[in-house]
């Protein structure tokens, strides 16, 4: 699976929604009755003005710049707890809930007396907002983080083996990006080396300093380190994460392809809140030795037991525990016959 930019897709949704804007007249001008002559034809469907948010998902990391009683800059976790409810808290836990409807209207719900989140969606990536927390009043400018799609994980529900191939050496870029805006404010070549132990991914840079993620499945590991310990469980660092950068973190990497592999690792400094400051890495990695087509089990050949494993996991979705990156020939993220068959055609070959 290819990820646009996110903010590529939003940026087409604001087109939409101005196109959409722009041109109510032209619903209305459908006739509710054509002439039809002698035939007697239902009347043309009348379209409903569609809320410009509808279908927006707003779940995800925004980056968060406030002022009022105090200012500073953070990271933002957006966690949909019902359908159009949301819990936005910063990395260690604290925030408010609030309710977004279609029309990007952004209330609180916030049970807490005195507390509270009000503003509105200016885009499907941009919102403001105006807090009150503790007696103190904020206003807020919160855009959505880049690269950073509304199933990003914000917490590890169930941490699965991961996948052992995916162990060696990858090379490719690393992209410092601008946390507002998404600019790219520098890029380098890198080369990283990962390890796989049971359900964590290691992640090493030739300079000794690393990462740690757990597989919430075979293609999506979960970063999350966070210094403090809040009281909601949910912003702990998960149990076997880790990182050498003294800083908290909020991450994932994406198994793309037997080969590929994406990691955003969403940084931020440790200081008093108001000082913190975030910094927004993202690598693009290939294996510097491809995995051949068909190798389900990475020792360098095609033989039985990789379609032997193939067979085994017929039926196995991306999410899966079963699912290995290597056995889905056809790319479509579930292994079935259609595997099978590609796999005995490059056998044949
Ligand atoms: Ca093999």
């Amino acid at each position: 699976m290819t990820r646009a930019p996110r903010w590529r897709g939003a940026s087409v949704a604001v087109v939409l929604v101005t196109l959409w804007l722009a041109c109510p007249a032209q619903a209305q001008a459908v006739p509710r009755h054509a002439p039809s002559g002698d035939l007697d034809l239902p009347a043309p469907v009348v379209e409903q003005e569609r809320p410009p948010f509808a279908g927006v998902d707003p779940s995800g990391v925004w980056f968060h710049a406030w002022s009022g009683s105090t200012a500073g800059t953070g990271w933002v976790l957006a966690l949909a707890e019902e359908p159009g409810a949301l819990y936005l808290a910063d990395v260690r836990g604290e925030g408010v809930r609030v309710a977004i409807d279609g029309q990007g209207v952004i209330t609180s719900r916030e049970p807490v007396p005195g507390d509270g989140a009000d503003g509105r969606l200016v885009s499907p990536d941009h919102a403001v907002l105006d807090w009150r927390k503790h007696g103190l009043t904020f206003s807020s400018m919160l855009m959505r983080v880049p690269f950073v799609p509304p199933d990003f994980p914000l917490a590890l529900e169930s941490p699965c083996a991961g996948d052992e191939t995916l162990a060696g050496a990858w090379r490719g870029v690393v992209t410092d990006l601008s946390p507002t805006t998404g600019e790219v404010l520098g890029r380098i070549e890198v080369e990283v080396r990962l390890s796989v132990g049971g359900d964590t991914l290691l992640l090493t840079r030739p300079d000794g300093s690393w990462d740690r993620g757990l597989f919430e499945t075979p293609t999506r590991v979960v970063f999350r380190v966070c210094d403090a310990i809040p009281a909601d469980e949910r912003f702990r660092t998960v149990t076997g994460a880790g990182t050498s950068r003294g800083v908290d973190v909020v991450g994932e990497a994406r198994v793309l392809g037997r080969n590929l592999l994406e990691v955003l690792l969403l940084l931020q400094t440790r200081d008093e809140v108001g000082d913190q400051r975030q910094h927004a890495l993202r690598y693009e990695l290939r294996r510097a030795d491809a995995l051949q087509y068909g190798d389900v089990d990475g020792d360098g050949r095609l033989g039985d037991i990789d379609r032997g494993l193939i067979e085994a996991a017929l039926g196995a979705t991306e999410a899966d525990d079963a699912f290995r990156i290597g056995m889905d020939l056809t790319g479509d993220r579930v292994v079935t016959e259609d595997d099978l068959q590609a796999w005995d055609a490059a056998d044949d070959a």
